[in-house]
């Protein structure tokens, strides 16, 4: 009976986590503070109380730590969850800082990029702060991350996660310099979104499979299971862009198209309706655009 009551209760993943998820609120604010008062405002920007996003990434990260993680009972009297190794924990959720730390750096950069106007329901940094704190905020955002990632003393760790950064960037590059034949290929979409998207959670779950002390192999299935996760979690966003509204999404919702970026969606349509090529190659340069797109979907 407990059994069925159970399988009835939606599993809500943030809540296993919960404590370790308040403790890394409290790590990232104490990590991020600068010495400047300007950067300094402009760095805890997004750390601040109410402002954090979904934390999507430290929640996988520590789920993934929890299942991965080998209890090594230290006596008969722990049982089996007994003596987990508490260093290895703390190192695991260093990963998962390291992890928010170089996301809301991506954020601040893209936001300059695409000039947006809000981001987490809230004025975007460039529109509070301008461009040139927000560049600043997020290289400052980088630093941060890069020494706690070499605290670690784990080479192989290191460059899974500075290779990452580069990823972004290149994830970044091919949106803003597509082609009007690479607008429309799937198999760009999908490397273009490994990199934005998937790489960062893809490689920190490898992370945490390495230093939980588990196999090459193990190691490999974890990365595969965060860029499937990523690439997934990408998919949804691009759904959203359309469906979601700006209380949501915590900025406007159709800025992917209003940009020039086609979308899974947008793909997807194209596969059915051969007309949509001509919107796309012209990159979706007027408002009627648009909403010829958005009929099509
Ligand atoms: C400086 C590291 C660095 C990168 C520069 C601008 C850039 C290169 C990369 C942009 C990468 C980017 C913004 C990808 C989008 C990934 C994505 C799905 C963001 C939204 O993630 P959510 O929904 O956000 O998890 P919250 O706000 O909940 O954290």
């Amino acid at each position: 009976q407990d059994r069925s009551s159970a399988a009835e209760e939606p599993l809500d993943p943030f809540s296993l986590v919960a404590d370790e998820l308040s403790i890394l609120a409290n790590r990232l604010r104490a990590m991020v503070v600068a010495e400047v008062p300007k950067l300094a405002s402009a760095a805890e920007y997004f750390f601040k109380m109410g402002v954090e996003g979904k934390r999507f990434r430290p929640t996988v990260l520590l789920l993934m730590a929890s299942a991965l993680n080998m209890p090594i009972p230290q006596s008969a009297a722990d049982g089996v969850f007994g003596g987990l190794p508490k260093e290895l924990r703390t190192r695991q959720q260093c990963i998962a800082e390291i992890t928010e730390m170089i996301h809301v750096a991506s954020l601040l950069h893209d936001d300059v990029l695409d000039d947006a106007d809000t981001r987490r329901g809230i004025g975007s940094l460039n529109s509070v702060m301008g461009n040139k704190l927000s560049v600043l905020a997020g290289d400052f955002l980088l630093s941060r991350a890069c020494v706690a990632l070499a605290s670690l003393k784990n080479t192989e760790v290191v460059s899974l996660l500075a290779t990452v950064v580069e990823h972004l960037v290149t994830g970044e590059t091919m949106q803003m310099t597509t082609t009007s034949e690479q607008r429309s290929s799937m198999e760009y979409y999908l490397q273009k979104t490994y990199y934005k998207t998937a790489s960062l959670i893809s490689n920190s779950c490898k992370a945490i499979a390495l230093l939980a002390g588990q196999t090459a192999e193990v190691s490999v299935l974890a990365y595969d299971y965060g860029r499937n996760l990523g690439l997934a979690y990408q998919l949804i966003d691009d759904v959203l862009d359309f469906t979601g509204t700006s209380a949501s999404l915590g900025k406007g919702s159709l800025s992917d198209i209003r940009h020039g970026i086609v979308t899974a969606p947008i793909l997807f349509a194209m596969e059915e309706f051969p007309q949509l090529h001509e919107v796309v190659d012209r990159g979706f340069d007027s408002p009627s655009d648009v909403d010829i797109a958005l009929d099509y979907l």
